[in-house]
This record gives structure tokens, sequence and C-alpha cells, in this order.
């Protein structure tokens, strides 16, 4: 049903919010038997590129040139095959692909994973393989109700962390970030508001946000159940490396 041109998505010049509602489904080169909806690209000054596939039937994904790529599965069951070994991954099941390594994805009918991609820089990563349950889990600033999933280790060899982030009702980020790293964020479950730059949005889950570097930015979490995202960040870089493909 329409809303009467209605929606709470928002692209502005330091945040992008895509809702569902406004998805819009394309093919892409390396993909094949499933579509994609491309939530951030560099077009909208970002430095990495996040995508959801959503396979059909004999869905596969490939690899694109150049690019360290990050998949983690929303649901259904998707399996890897890379040189060292095949892995079959359900809902919370991640993987890192380094650029230029052989590897494919068969998707489920059904099955939707979720892909940041960034342009390799200098250094080699290495193929991890993982689940969200099995990763390190610790309190942000101290604070027991505000858990943080790192999946990717210290020594992944990419220049960009992936992490979830668990709010309890009622919990928030205890400041308001202001910092260099940009984001890709997507709401897994329940919902809150997320305050980017000056605006206050009500935000649940299927949402995904960018944030620019430097975009102030804060989340309380709202309702009767926890919320949660996976959120993407250039970490681990000189804050000069990636200048030459911004905005
Ligand atoms: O890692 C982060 O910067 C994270 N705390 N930001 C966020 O949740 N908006
Ligand atoms: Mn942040």
């Amino acid at each position: 049903m329409h809303e009467l041109g209605e929606t709470r998505s928002r692209n502005r010049r330091d945040h992008h919010l895509q809702t569902p509602d406004t998805f819009v489904r394309t093919p892409l080169p390396c993909l094949s038997g499933g579509l994609a909806v491309v939530h951030a690209a560099p077009v909208i000054g970002c430095n990495f590129a996040q995508y959801t596939v959503e396979f059909g039937a004999g869905g596969e994904l490939r690899p694109a040139a150049g690019v360290n790529r990050f998949l983690y599965v929303l649901s259904g069951t998707a399996a890897l095959s890379t040189a060292v070994g095949d892995h079959r991954m359900t809902r919370g099941g991640f993987a890192l692909v380094p650029a230029d390594e052989a590897h494919l994805l068969r998707g489920d009918a059904g099955a939707r994973v979720a892909v940041i991609e960034r342009v390799a820089s200098a250094g080699r990563g290495r193929v991890i393989v993982g689940t969200e349950d099995a990763a390190p889990r610790a309190p942000l600033m101290g604070d027991p109700e505000l858990q943080v999933s790192t999946l990717l280790p210290e020594d992944a060899g990419v220049d960009f962390a992936v992490n979830t982030m668990t709010y309890q009702p009622g919990a928030s980020l205890a400041m308001v970030e202001v910092h260099v790293m940009e984001h890709g964020l997507l709401m897994l479950e329940g919902g809150g508001i997320y305050r980017l730059g000056e605006c206050w949005y009500p935000v649940r889950a299927g949402d995904f946000i960018w944030m620019a570097a430097f975009c102030p930015q804060w989340f309380g979490a709202l309702g009767k159940q926890p919320a949660k995202y996976l959120i993407y960040k250039d970490w681990n870089c000189h804050p000069i490396a990636g200048t030459e493909v911004r905005r």
C-alpha cells in the first residue's frame, strides 16, 4: 500500500536513512539468482559499499574485483566456498574474504545476506569465518545494558571493523559521538531514536543508516525488546588514507 508520498527515509549531506518501504531491488554483475538492495556506495560520499543480497533459487554471489568483502547472514542459509574450505552459514554467521580471493557464496532461496565492501588498501587480509554468538562481547563504556560483539579480530588485515551492538530497552549511547570514522548501520532488531546531525529519527529493524565522518550520533533504545544493529566503521587506518575517493 502506498503512503501518499510519505516515508521515514531521508538523504542528507552527512547522513542517510533508508527504510524498507523505499528499497529498490537491482541486479549486480557479481550476482545471479538474486537481487540486491544497495544501501550505500561512494556516489553518496562514503568510502565503502553496503548492500543486502536477497537470494532466489540457485543464487550465487561471485567476487567483485579489488574489494575486501564482509558477509553477514541475516536470514536463511548460505554456503561460502573458498580455497581454505567450505562453510555453511546461518543467521548471525559471518565471513571476511580478502580482495581477489577466489570464492563463491551460494544462497538458499529466501536467504538474505548483508554485504560490506571496501577497496583494498595496502596489506592483505585472510579469510575469516565465524558466528556472532562466538564473537568476543563486552559492555560499551562499562554499561552492561549495552553490549558490543566484535566480529573481526584486530589482526583481520583490513582497514575496517564490523560489530553488533545490543541495547536493552531504555539503554542508550552514553555520549553523542562525533568521530572521524563513518558508519554503515543495519538495524537488526527492535528500535529506538537515532540522532543524526541535527535530526532525531524513529528507527526500527530493517532500516539502514549511513553516518558520514564527524556526523553527531546518538541512539536510545525504545520498546519492550532489545534493539540490535550491525555496524561498520573504517578502523585502524590513517585518517588521510582513502581521501582520493571522497567527494
Ligand atoms: O563504534 C562506534 O563508533 C559506535 N559506538 N557508534 C554508534 O553506535 N553510532
Ligand atoms: Mn560511532
